[in-house]
């Protein structure tokens, strides 16, 4: 793989310095201290589910259950990584790339008892070393959507107490991996844990009730504000944040009612989660769309979610256009003639630009921003040993500049990390959406660089020789 991703200096080294990626020369992107980096997900890349002790997540649980997943995919296999991590961090690191988001699966790491399994701790450790080795800045995730299946036995994100056993698994990681962390992130997307997880089952464990889907995001808040004061005594000279997806509303018209629809889908995604970390309340709004959801909170509790953090991870993908339903909430008005990714996303880069600048005002304690998801799915096949992603370098390249937008509005944005490193088990849609900027070959395990991987290579390469 390290021949692999030399040739791809040398392919990328014939093309002139304005490439259709490349940022332009007043970019906030070339200061040497804006980490460029790609993420990945356990779940989506490890494969090996029976191995070393890992017990079963809700995501084993849920993918084998007939009609939850396309094509009847899992993640059993994924992309080898737990086999084949030596030669992805090989090629991640000849590619330049300086940040790598990773996330620990709890069920390989802990047994139902909550003691330590060895040998998927050593699993961490070694991708961790091996990453330090190669001086690439390390994000670990604690929770990126596998559950122990059996918490989930136990009521999983509607039982308080997995909260608790939360802290307590960040508390083991966070003393067996000091050192080799240089970010912890809680929890990925708590939107997509409760909402899809709770709220329309379309996510494990699938259940579909709007009461629990605020009383799951409560729960799992509050495992964040308990986890971070652990994550802090064990490891203080870690940065330590949250993620959380942000989404952008539009209204169909300028009408009062479409412009509160648009206020109100912003409500959801957003500040459902920003305002208790970042205010300590629930916005108020969110339970005149949903009446009758407000979750039980306990005293004491808000005070623990909005404990400050150090950063702020926020993942970045589409806008959503809507209207009135008529009654107290919003529907979607899908706009016409726009541009689509293979999600069927609309591709909206002054969204990310527009909700950051817009977090800065809203939000006086916003902490530092790193952008640690942000890409898109093509149906991309490797033609002639090569694939060319002419749509993905596009995203990026518009994505960047909406980045270095909000920096030059006053946006404290430190990092951006490209989803994904590799094509990977897309959740839901199994392996058909295609993320990686590196291409998977699902028969062979064959990796490829994608052509947008070669020209951010080629990038962070003249990045790193100016003086
Ligand atoms: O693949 C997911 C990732 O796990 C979480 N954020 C969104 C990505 C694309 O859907």
């Amino acid at each position: 793989m390290a021949n692999d991703t030399s040739a791809v200096s040398d392919a990328a080294s014939h093309h002139s310095l304005s490439d259709p990626f490349t940022p332009p020369a007043d970019s906030s992107l070339w200061r040497k201290n804006f980490l460029l980096g790609a993420a990945t997900a356990s779940y989506q890349i490890e494969g090996a589910v029976n191995e070393d002790g890992r017990l079963p997540s809700i995501w084993d649980t849920f993918s084998a259950t007939p009609g939850k997943v396309l094509a009847g995919d899992t993640g059993a296999v994924a992309c080898d990584h737990y086999h084949r991590w030596e030669a992805d961090v090989d090629m991640l690191a000849g590619l330049g790339l300086e940040g790598y988001r990773l996330s620990i699966a709890w069920p390989r790491v802990m047994d139902a008892a909550g003691a330590p399994n060895r040998k998927g701790l050593d699993f961490y450790k070694r991708l961790l070393n091996r990453l330090k080795e190669k001086d690439v800045t390390t994000f670990v995730t604690l929770y990126h959507w596998d559950l122990p299946q059996h918490l989930e036995d136990r009521g999983g994100w509607l039982n308080r107490d997995t909260a608790h056993r939360f802290a307590d698994y960040a508390d083991l990681m966070s003393r067996e991996l000091a050192g080799t962390v240089d970010a912890w992130a809680t929890l990925n997307e708590p939107w997509c844990s409760a909402y899809l997880g709770y709220g329309n089952g379309h996510h494990a464990p699938g259940l579909a009730n709007e009461r629990f889907a605020t009383q799951a995001m409560h729960h799992l808040l509050l495992a964040h504000g308990l986890a971070l004061p652990v994550l802090r005594g064990n490891d203080p000279a870690s940065q330590k944040g949250i993620v959380a997806n942000i989404g952008r509303g539009t209204a169909n018209t300028d009408s009062a009612a479409d412009r509160r629809a648009a206020h109100l889908f912003e409500v959801q995604h957003n500040a459902w989660i920003l305002d208790p970390l970042l205010k300590g309340a629930y916005p108020q709004d969110l339970f005149e769309l949903w009446p009758g959801t407000e979750p039980l909170v306990l005293d004491g509790d808000m005070q623990t979610i909005s404990v400050p953090m150090d950063f702020l991870g926020i993942n970045y993908y589409f806008r959503t256009n809507v209207a009135s339903d008529g009654a107290h909430g919003f529907r979607d008005v899908p706009l016409e003639g726009v541009e689509r990714t293979q999600m069927g996303w609309e591709v909206y880069p002054d969204g990310l630009r527009d909700l950051l600048i817009g977090f800065k005002g809203t939000y006086r304690n916003l902490p530092p921003i790193y952008i640690t998801e942000n890409g898109m799915a093509s149906d991309d096949k490797v033609i002639d040993g090569r694939v060319d992603d002419t749509q993905r370098i596009s995203f990026l390249k518009r994505h960047l500049a909406a980045v270095d937008g909000a920096i030059k509005a006053g946006v404290d944005i430190r990092g951006y990390f490209l989803w994904s490193l590799m094509d990977n088990f897309e959740w839901a849609f199994g392996y058909e959406r295609r993320f990686g900027v590196v291409h998977v070959d699902y028969g062979t395990q064959k990796r490829t660089v994608k052509r947008s991987a070669e020209l951010v290579a080629k990038f962070l390469k003249e990045r790193k020789a100016r003086v």
